[in-house]
C-alpha cells in the first residue's frame, strides 16, 4: 500500500465514531431513561449523556447519578478476567480454569456437609430474568434451600404487611401520574427528594394543585421541604403516631363506612382497640405534639382523594410489617384506595426491588410470587421446569440468618450475585466474620467489593450498559433494557454466568437459554396464573407499550396501572383492618447510650457505594459519612462542626465527621451508610428482625457519643 493510501486510512480510522444507544438507570426504582453517546476514536472513548424526552415517568428528567451512571460502568478498574485465590493475593485465570475450580469446590462441599450446605445470596439490581434463574439455579441446580436476597433488608416489611392486608403486594397499586389528583398526601419514612428525585414533580403538582403534603421523618429533608407539615416523629414510633390519628379519625367521624363495610373486615376489633389508645400517650411516645396529631389526622381525614407512601424509614425496624399495617389502616378506614388519586405506595429501592422480590430468589418464593411451600404452587414450578416435584427444595432462612448459619458452621459454601453484604448487613461485623470462616466463597461483581475481598473465586459479571433483561420498576411496570455496550475483557452475562456453573454441576439441560428473551418467556409461563403474573408480557409488546402493569394474564391483557378497584387479593376479596399494638424499639436510649442512630442515605450514593464510590463526580461531592447532629446536642458533648466524634453501640465503634442539623430531634444522629471498613455504619446497627418478614433494625439503635 503506498503512503498516501495509507496516511487516508490512518486519517479514516483516527476520525471519531459516534453511537448512541437509550439506555436505563441501573440505580432507583423510577428506572429513569436516557441516551448514551460514545464517540469513539482510536485511543479512548469518550461517553456523554442525554435525557429522553418521551421516558412515560420523568419527561427526560435524571438525577446527579443518572447523569454519572456509565462512570463506574465504563471504569478502568472494572473486574475483567475471573480471579482465583492464591494465598493473598490474586490470579487471573481462563474460565474453563475457573469454572472447574468452581464446580469442585461445590460439589466437594456438598458431598461431604449435604445439599443445603451451599447457600445463594442474590440483589434487586439484577434483572427479573437474573431472579428468575438465580432461584432456578438454586433449586435444580444446587438442590439448596438456602437461598435469599438483599431484599431482605430493603422492602420485606412493606411486602409482608401489603400481603397481609391487601392479599398482594405490588409496591404502588396506582400508577404515578395519578399522585396530582391527590388532595392529601403522607410520605412516612420516605425521603423521595434524595432518593427517588425525578419523581418529585408529581408530589410538587399535587400540592400545586391544591393538595396538602404531610411528611413524618424524624429530622429536615429535601422532602420534607415540601411539607405543609413535617411530623418529626422519634425514630421506631411511627406505629403509635399512626394509632393517635387513626383514634382521631374514628372519634371526629371520618370514617369511610360504605368502604369498610364493603371492602373491609376487622373493624369492629379495630375499633375496639382504639378506644383504648391515648392520644396524649401517643404523643408523649412518639414526640410529636398532640395538635399536629390531630391535625394530620384531619387534613387526612377531609380530603376527598388522599395516598400514603411509605418507605424504609418506617419498615427497617424489628416492627416494620406492624408499622406498615397501622399506615394501611389509615388507608383502609378513610376508603382511599382503589379509585384515582386514592391509594397506597411503598417506594421501591433498588432498580429492580419490584421484579426482584416476585421470581423466586426469596427464600420462601417460587416465581410469580408463589410460595415454595404451597403444594400446588411446588407442582406447577416443578413441571415447568422439568424436575420432579420432590425434588425441589422446601423453604430457607433469610439473609442475615443465612449469615448466622455461616457463623454457625452449618453453611460452607456461599454465592454472591449483586450484593455486598459485608457492608449492607447490620451488625456487618458479624457478617466479616463469618465470611471468612466459609471453605468456598463465590462473588460475581463488577469490582472487587468488600465482600469480593473475601472471595475465593471472583467473576467478572456485567453492568447494565452490556446486559439486556426486564425490569420491574416502582410503579409495578415492567420494561426492557437493552445492551448498548459490549462487555470489558472477559466479563460475562451474569445469567450466562450461572448456566456455565449449572452446566459444571452436570445440570446443564436445564440452563439451555441462547437469550435474556429466552430465559423471560419461560418465566412468563412459570409466572402464569401467580400474583404477579406476567404471561401476557413479550419483549415486543413492553417495547411498544412503554412497559407493562402487572398483573397481565394475556397478551390481549393492557395490564393493570391500578389495583384493587374492585376487590383485594385475599380469597373473599376484602382487606384486613387489624388492631396494632405499639413495640417499643429493641434498643431505647439509656444511661449508657443515651441517643438513637438512624441510618439511610444521600442523594450522591448508592448502597453499599462500590459503584457510586468508584465515580468520581459524586464521590467528590460527597466523600465520607458525616453524622447529623443537632447543634445543642452537639454542644452538650463538646462536639464541634466538621469536627470528629466516635460513635459506639453494642456492638462496635466507628469516627464520624460531624455535621450540625439544626432540625434533626436532638435524642437522634443520621449517618448514611455508603461506606465500608472503618466507616461503616453498620458495625454498629441492631440486627433484631422482624418476626413476620425478617426485616433488621436499620433505622434504630442506642449509641453513646464523644469527641474524637
Ligand atoms: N441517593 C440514593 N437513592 C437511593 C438509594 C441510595 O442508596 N441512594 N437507594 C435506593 C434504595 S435500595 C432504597 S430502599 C430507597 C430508600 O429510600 P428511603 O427509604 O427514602 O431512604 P432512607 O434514607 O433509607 O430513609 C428515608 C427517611 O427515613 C427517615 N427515618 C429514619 N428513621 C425513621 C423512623 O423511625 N420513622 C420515620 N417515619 N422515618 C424515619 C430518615 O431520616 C430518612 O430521611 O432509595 C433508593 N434510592
Ligand atoms: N444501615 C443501613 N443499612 C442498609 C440500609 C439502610 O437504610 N441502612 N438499607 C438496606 C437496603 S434498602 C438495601 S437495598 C441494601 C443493599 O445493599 P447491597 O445488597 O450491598 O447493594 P449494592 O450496594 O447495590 O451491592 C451491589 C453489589 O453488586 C455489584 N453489582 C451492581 N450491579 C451489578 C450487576 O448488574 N451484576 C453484578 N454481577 N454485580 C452488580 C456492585 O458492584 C456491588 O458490589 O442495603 C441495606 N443496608
Ligand atoms: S432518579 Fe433514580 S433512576 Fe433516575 S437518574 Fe436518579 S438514580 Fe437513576
Ligand atoms: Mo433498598
Amino acid at each position: 500500500m503506498n503512503e498516501f493510501l495509507k496516511a487516508v486510512q490512518q486519517r479514516a480510522s483516527d476520525r471519531p465514531k459516534e453511537r448512541t444507544g437509550r439506555t436505563e438507570c441501573p440505580y432507583c426504582s423510577v428506572q429513569c431513561t436516557m441516551n448514551l453517546h460514545e464517540e469513539k476514536s482510536i485511543r479512548v472513548s469518550r461517553f456523554s449523556v442525554s435525557p429522553n424526552k418521551e421516558d412515560p415517568v420523568t419527561d427526560g428528567r435524571l438525577c446527579v447519578k443518572g447523569l454519572n451512571a456509565h462512570v463506574h460502568a465504563v471504569h478502568e478498574g472494572r473486574l475483567k478476567y475471573p480471579l482465583l485465590r492464591i494465598g493473598a493475593s490474586w490470579a487471573a485465570v481462563s474460565w474453563e480454569k475457573a469454572l472447574a475450580e468452581i464446580g469442585g469446590r461445590l460439589r466437594t462441599i456438598q458431598a461431604k456437609y449435604g445439599k443445603d450446605a451451599v447457600g445463594v445470596y442474590g440483589g434487586g439490581s439484577l434483572t427479573n430474568e437474573e431472579c428468575y434463574l438465580l432461584g432456578k439455579f438454586a433449586r435444580v441446580a444446587l438442590q439448596t434451600k438456602n437461598i435469599d436476597y438483599n431484599g431482605r433488608f430493603c422492602m420485606s416489611a412493606a411486602a409482608g404487611a401489603a400481603n397481609l392486608t391487601f392479599g398482594s403486594d405490588r409496591g404502588l397499586t396506582n400508577p404515578l401520574a395519578e399522585v396530582p389528583l391527590a388532595k392529601c398526601i403522607i410520605l412516612a419514612g420516605t425521603n423521595l427528594a434524595e432518593c427517588q428525585p425525578t419523581i418529585m414533580q408529581y408530589f410538587r403538582k399535587a400540592r400545586s394543585e391544591g393538595g396538602t403534603i404531610i411528611v413524618i421523618d424524624p429530622r429536615e429533608t429535601g422532602t420534607s421541604a415540601i411539607a405543609d407539615l413535617h411530623l418529626r416523629v422519634k425514630p421506631g414510633y411511627d406505629a403509635a403516631l399512626v394509632n393517635g390519628m387513626l383514634k382521631v379519625i374514628v372519634e371526629r367521624g371520618y370514617v369511610d363506612r360504605a368502604f369498610v363495610e364493603s371492602r373491609t373486615t376487622g373493624f369492629a376489633e379495630l375499633e375496639k382497640h382504639l378506644r383504648g389508645v391515648s392520644l396524649a400517650e401517643a404523643a408523649a411516645l412518639s414526640g410529636v405534639a398532640p395538635e399536629a396529631i390531630v391535625e394530620a389526622a384531619r387534613l387526612f381525614g377531609e380530603a376527598e382523594t388522599g395516598m400514603v407512601f411509605t418507605a424504609r424509614g418506617v419498615e427497617q425496624h424489628a416492627s416494620g410489617v406492624a408499622n406498615v399495617r397501622n399506615f394501611l389502616n389509615l388507608v383502609l378506614l378513610t376508603g382511599k384506595i382503589g379509585r384515582p388519586g386514592c391509594g397506597y405506595g411503598a417506594i421501591t429501592g433498588q432498580a429492580n426491588g419490584q421484579g426482584g422480590r416476585e421470581h423466586g430468589q426469596k427464600a420462601d418464593q417460587l416465581p410469580g410470587y408463589r410460595l415454595i411451600e404451597n403444594p400446588e404452587h411446588r407442582a406447577y414450578i416443578a413441571k415447568v421446569w422439568g424436575v420432579p416435584e420432590e425434588e425441589l427444595p422446601r423453604k430457607g432462612v433469610s439473609a442475615y440468618e443465612m449469615v448466622e448459619a455461616i457463623d454457625r458452621g452449618e453453611i460452607k459454601g456461599l454465592i454472591v450475585l449483586g450484593s455486598n453484604p459485608v457492608v449492607s448487613s447490620p451488625n456487618s461485623r458479624l457478617v466479616e466474620r463469618a465470611l471468612a470462616k466459609l471453605e468456598f466463597l463465590l462473588v460475581i461483581d463488577l469490582f472487587e467489593s468488600e465482600t469480593a475481598r473475601l472471595a475465593h473465586v471472583l467473576l467478572p459479571g456485567s453492568a447494565y450498559l452490556e446486559d439486556e433483561g426486564t425490569i420491574t420498576q416502582l410503579e409495578g411496570r415492567v420494561v426492557v433494557r437493552r445492551a448498548v455496550k459490549p462487555l470489558p475483557g472477559k466479563a460475562k452475562l451474569d445469567w450466562e454466568i450461572l448456566c456455565l456453573i449449572a452446566e459444571t454441576l452436570g445440570k446443564g439441560q436445564y440452563f439451555k437459554y441462547r437469550s435474556a428473551e429466552e430465559i423471560f418467556n419461560e418465566l412468563r409461563i412459570a409466572s402464569r396464573g401467580g400474583i404477579a403474573d406476567y404471561s401476557g408480557m413479550t419483549y415486543e409488546r413492553l417495547e411498544r407499550e412503554k412497559g407493562l402493569f402487572w398483573p397481565c394474564p394475556d397478551e390481549a391483557h393492557p395490564g393493570t396501572p391500578r389495583m384493587f378497584a374492585e376487590r383485594f387479593g385475599h380469597p373473599d376479596g376484602l382487606a384486613r383492618l387489624v388492631p396494632i399494638e405499639h413495640q417499643n424499639p429493641k434498643e431505647v436510649a439509656g444511661r449508657k447510650y443515651p441517643y438513637l442512630l438512624t441510618t439511610g442515605r444521600v442523594l450522591q450514593h448508592y448502597l453499599s457505594g462500590v459503584q457510586t464510590r468508584n465515580t468520581p463526580e459524586l464521590n467528590s461531592k460527597y466523600p465520607e459519612p458525616l453524622m447529623e447532629i443537632h447543634p445543642e446536642t452537639a454542644g452538650e458533648i463538646g462536639l464541634v462542626n466538621g469536627g470528629h466524634a466516635k460513635v459506639s453501640s453494642r456492638r462496635g465503634t466507628i469516627r464520624l465527621k460531624v455535621k450540625y442539623s439544626p432540625k434533626i430531634r436532638k435524642e437522634t444522629v443520621f449517618v448514611p451508610f455508603h461506606w465500608g471498613d472503618d466507616r461503616c455504619i453498620n458495625r454498629l446497627t441492631n440486627p433484631a428482625l422482624d418476626p413476620v418478614c425478617r426485616m433488621p433494625e436499620f433505622k434504630v439503635c442506642a449509641v453513646a457519643i464523644a469527641p474524637g
